[in-house]
């Protein structure tokens, strides 16, 4: 395998160069065949109760419902009145992922093995939401990232770190994009409902600690991955394929008038619908596009398999090839560099606009993120 885009970083000469330890995020490296990515499988789901409780259970689970053409909701209604938002100083890491592995081990176990304490079959266990900001690293000019990696019984954990500028932009986060924020949430409410055979609530609260999240398995050429995802509803039809085939993302955009709104639209948010349904095998968004004053002027769905077709007339798009070859390689930058087994052991990976990735190892640091109790389970 060619290695030439890793950049040679040492300044000391030697017979045979040192092995990079950085990792390019230019396009041009990643432009080759599509990488192998299996079918992704739902392997189980777990809830998020109104107060954030775990259950390892669908009980969260909501039902799209179809609405009319032109349905004129008003997003902003409830805001003051009926929000009961997330904390999110809370910073939660991969707790509830490793709730939902501790609980579901038995079933998790390689088929071959009978050994009670054989490790995860997994090379790397993560958020989806991670896996999305790896595919749209190419093409991202605006934020950066910092993931935590920990090795423990072979498996590569990969955990969220806010950076400085995250926090700061949402310590400054202006009032009207806090509202903003809501009309998404608001949305779900209006296309969902608790039941198959229910009908929306708009009059009820929205409550951003509630969550249904489904866990896959697949594999990114060599990577085995395990990793969970927040679903907003599924197909309530009881004829509709199994999941994760029968799930629908929701999603909210402003409305648009001209040829670069849809451009920009194109060219921005759908790499970033389609970079994250694509990952859990979720085949359509339905998008609820608004005015500036919060109502839903249109519905549109967006099959996740023909998006690349629609954007294809795009000039300097983004193409799916680059985001799925670079997290593979940058899979591959983690399993060859962070390979120190020891769960007090961070391996910082990190990512600004217009540099490479590079990394720095902490030891019993701030960054440690699996928590004793899981520790304690897996080595019993
Ligand atoms: O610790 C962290 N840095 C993060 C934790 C970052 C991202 C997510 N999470 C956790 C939360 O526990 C959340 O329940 O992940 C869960 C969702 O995981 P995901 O599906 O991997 O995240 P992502 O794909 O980024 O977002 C899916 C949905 C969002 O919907 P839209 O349509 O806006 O993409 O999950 C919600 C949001 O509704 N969401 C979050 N919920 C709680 N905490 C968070 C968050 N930090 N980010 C997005
Ligand atoms: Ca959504």
């Amino acid at each position: 395998p060619s290695n030439h885009h890793l950049h040679q970083s040492s300044a000391t000469p030697r017979q045979t160069p040192p092995r990079s330890q950085t990792l390019s995020t230019r396009r041009e490296v990643y432009e080759r065949d599509f990488p192998l990515y299996k079918q992704p499988v739902e392997v189980g789901c777990f809830s998020l109760d109104s107060q954030r409780r775990f259950f390892n259970d669908s009980r969260q689970m909501r039902y799209y419902v179809e609405p009319e053409r032109s349905p004129n909701f008003d997003l902003r209604d409830g805001y003051r009145e009926r929000y009961v938002k997330r904390d999110e100083n809370v910073k939660e890491k991969l707790d509830h992922i490793l709730r939902w592995i501790v609980a579901n081990r038995s079933k998790l176990k390689s088929k071959l093995s009978t050994n009670a304490s054989c490790p995860l079959d997994f090379d790397f266990v993560t958020w989806r939401g991670h896996l999305t900001k790896l595919l749209t690293t190419p093409y991202e000019t605006r934020e950066g990232w910092l993931l935590a990696v920990t090795k423990f019984n072979g498996t590569l954990y990969i955990s969220e770190v806010e950076t400085e500028a995250a926090c700061r932009e949402r310590e400054n986060c202006p009032e009207r994009n806090k509202e903003m924020m809501y009309w998404g949430y608001k949305f779900e409410q209006y296309m969902c409902a608790d039941d198959t055979n229910g009908e929306p609530d708009p009059s009820g609260v929205v409550n951003t600690n509630e969550a249904f999240c489904t866990v896959v398995q697949t594999r990114l050429t060599d990577h085995k991955l395990l990793f969970s995802g927040e679903v907003d509803c599924r197909d309530p039809d009881p004829g509709a394929p199994p999941p994760p085939a029968c799930y629908v993302e929701l999603k909210t955009s402003a409305e648009i008038c001209t040829p670069k709104q849809r451009s920009n639209f194109h060219r921005f948010k759908l790499l970033k619908w389609w970079a994250q349904s694509f990952l859990p095998g979720v085949p359509r968004v339905v998008a609820g596009f608004r005015d500036h004053e919060g109502t839903v002027v249109s519905v549109e769905t967006f099959q996740i398999s023909k998006i690349s077709q629609v954007i294809k007339n795009e000039y300097n798009c983004w193409k799916p090839t680059v985001c799925m070859n670079f997290c593979c390689d940058f899979l591959s930058f983690v399993k060859r560099e962070a390979t120190e087994d020891n769960p007090s052991v961070v391996y910082l990976f990190s990512w600004e606009p217009h540099n490479d990735v590079t990394y720095s190892v902490h030891r019993d640091s701030q960054y440690s993120f699996l928590p004793d109790w899981y520790i304690k389970e897996m080595t019993r």
